[in-house]
């Protein structure tokens, strides 16, 4: 099994390739990575940082790579520089995704209602012709309303499955985290989701208030991890949710600075111990 992760390197705040790269390599399956650009930090919360964008080396990469013969199972694209990357990621799906392999999107682009720096309506414009590529996608709430032109604020248990409906004009099988949800026990962080036969289901978890940079990232890199095991999507996003929702905890407890990302290493092993006891494959 072999996946591909193209992302960024922030090369402090884990997020993006640093926490691809080792969650789904010690998920058991080869990650290779296509880097989009070199950050020195990423871009929430630091100021100062530098970022190179690596779309010059990126034909050659992918040149040498079919000189190879190189085939992938998975693509999961994550952060992207600009439009041009949108389109690079595209032509990558075209020439190695194996005819059988799943194409998952992370439409990285805003958090808490706002954009990132970086992007404006016409990226968001293209991230949704990006989404149409795509077996799967998984954004934020955030994003979810901007792929779908939902007002943010207007976001709640009453539109969620309306813009899971609008998102699956886009991709047969979208998810959108960070739904807030009223439960018996209170206010629950909610994944809304689209499983393989096209049904929309709701996991949720205890929600810890605040804001924890890098929980997407955990979060897709887990579920890709698992989907590459052969976990179905009901097992894939509760394994995926529970690591993510353990990893904010461990982190509000560190009572470390938000930006420098989450502590995912230390619930590592749960996470494992989670995706070896459902792995098909
Ligand atoms: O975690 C998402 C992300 C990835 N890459 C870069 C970012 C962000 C969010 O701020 O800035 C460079």
């Amino acid at each position: 099994m072999r996946v591909i992760a193209i992302n960024d390197i922030s090369c402090v705040g884990k997020c993006s390739l640093t926490v691809a790269l080792p969650i789904i390599s010690a998920s058991g399956v080869t990650c290779d990575i296509l880097p989009t650009a070199i950050l020195s930090t990423h871009t929430g919360g630091f100021q100062g940082y530098t970022f190179r964008d690596l779309s010059e080396d990126i034909p050659a990469i992918l040149a040498h790579w079919k000189s190879l013969g190189l085939k992938y199972d998975i693509i999961i694209s994550g952060y992207l520089g600009s439009i041009d990357q949108i389109e690079m990621v595209k032509s990558v799906k075209k020439d190695f995704l194996k005819e059988d392999g799943l194409m998952i999107v992370d439409p990285v682009m805003g958090d808490n209602g706002v954009l990132y720096s970086h992007f404006d309506q016409k990226f968001v414009d293209e991230m949704k012709g990006l989404c149409r590529t795509a077996d799967v996608i998984v954004p934020n709430l955030t994003e979810a309303c901007f792929l779908t032109d939902t007002d943010y604020k207007e976001a709640n248990e009453n539109s969620y499955v309306k813009i899971i409906d609008k998102l699956r004009s886009l991709c047969p099988r979208p998810s959108v985290t960070g739904c807030d949800v009223q439960t018996k026990k209170g206010v629950e962080s909610c994944v809304f989701y689209t499983t393989e036969d096209g049904n929309v289901r709701t996991y949720s978890t205890e929600k810890i208030e605040g804001a924890f940079h890098g929980a997407g990232d955990v979060y897709a890199s887990a579920l890709v991890g698992c989907l590459a095991r052969g976990v179905n999507t009901d097992k894939a996003v509760a394994i995926s949710a529970e690591f993510t929702k353990d990893s904010i905890k461990q982190t509000k407890k560190d009572a470390t600075e938000a930006r420098y990302g989450l502590n995912s290493e230390s619930q590592m092993y749960g996470y494992l111990k989670a995706l070896h006891k459902a792995a098909k494959k």
